[in-house]
């Protein structure tokens, strides 16, 4: 220690000259700082560390003591935070399943929105065509609404139509009957002339019927075919006119008639169809016949100028013979 104030003690002072005109300042050299030795400056050292890890120390009490409560309750807040957390997890979670749940109905509601939007398309459509209905319909209404102005118009002319009308009425009912007379001498003198162009060609008229008499003497087979050769068949006898305007036409010759029983086992019947009735037919056989000469008889004729005039012969004889057919009216 002597030694160390002696150094301090003998620092020269400072001086200052001024030597002409140079200034100058010394000594020049700074003095030598002092030099601690290390065993002065390490206990210096310790002490400077120690009150600063007491510093330290007591800082860090008193931060402890002036911050652990709101250390605490910031935990407190921590974990209220995180139990937050947690129940909104749970929240979430639990949000999770309802979107689940809410994307399924999501689904089911696009279905349900694109069958609405086909439906929509479908209605549209309809209403387009509805429209174009009611379009038509007011133009055939427009229509209908001239056309009954001009019936309203017209209607005021129907009491005068009336009365025309049954003027024509009364007229046309005239006019129908003279209509229906003319007709029926049309068809009169239609009749008359039908007969007359037959009757020019050799044929006789009698009750509704024509009859052909040929007087080249066939059999009775090559008479029916002469017949039908003339649209006709030789002739039936169906009552005492026939049979008198036949026997009186005849002019007493015997003439094949329709009447045979060829091909039957003895029934006589008629070659035109029809019907033959043997129990009235008894009063135009002569008296004795039939007698089936022979017992080759087979077919009648008119023999004699009578009622009773029918007589069975050989079919193979030759007679002329009588043709009939229904007199059918030409239609005009
Ligand atoms: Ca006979």
């Amino acid at each position: 220690m002597p030694e160390v104030k002696m150094k301090e003690s003998e620092a020269p002072d400072a001086h200052f000259t001024v030597d002409k005109q140079n200034i100058s300042l010394w000594p020049r050299e700074p003095p030598p700082k002092p030099d601690l030795s290390p065993v002065l400056r390490k206990p210096l050292s310790l002490r400077v560390a120690f009150i600063c890890l007491s510093l330290v120390l007591v800082a860090s009490i008193v931060l402890q003591a002036v911050f652990y409560p709101r250390l605490v309750d910031k935990i407190l807040d921590v974990k209220s935070d995180a139990q937050m957390l947690r129940d909104r997890a749970d929240n979430i979670s639990s949000l999770g399943s309802v979107l689940e749940k809410d994307r399924g109905r999501v689904e089911e509601a696009e279905v349900q929105i694109q069958i609405l939007n086909t439906s929509l398309t479908r209605a549209r459509s309809q209403i387009l065509s509805l429209r174009i209905i009611m379009e038509q319909a007011s133009a055939q209404i427009s229509v209908l609404t001239r056309n009954w102005e001009e019936v309203d118009s017209l209607s005021s002319k129907i009491p005068e139509l009336q009365r025309d009308l049954d003027k024509s009425s009364a007229l046309n009912a005239k006019v129908r009957g003279l209509q229906n007379s003319l007709e029926n001498v049309n068809k009169l003198l239609q009749r008359q002339s039908d007969i007359l162009e037959m009757v020019s060609r050799g044929w006789k008229y009698f009750g509704g019927n024509l009859y052909y008499f040929s007087y080249t003497p066939k059999t009775w087979y090559s008479a029916e075919q002469s017949c039908i050769s003339r649209d006709a068949h030789l002739t039936s006898v169906t009552s005492e006119s026939e049979q008198e305007f036949l026997y009186k036409s005849a002019d007493r010759l015997p003439c094949w008639i329709g009447l045979t029983k060829a091909g039957t086992e003895g029934h006589w019947y008629w070659v035109d169809g029809t019907l033959f009735n043997k129990e009235q037919s008894k009063r135009f056989w002569i008296p004795g016949e039939p007698n089936n000469t022979g017992n080759n008889e087979h077919c009648g004729n008119i023999r004699v100028s009578s009622l009773q005039a029918w007589n069975d012969a050989s079919c193979d004889s030759k007679f002329p013979f009588i043709c009939k057919r229904p007199f059918i009216q030409a239609i005009p």
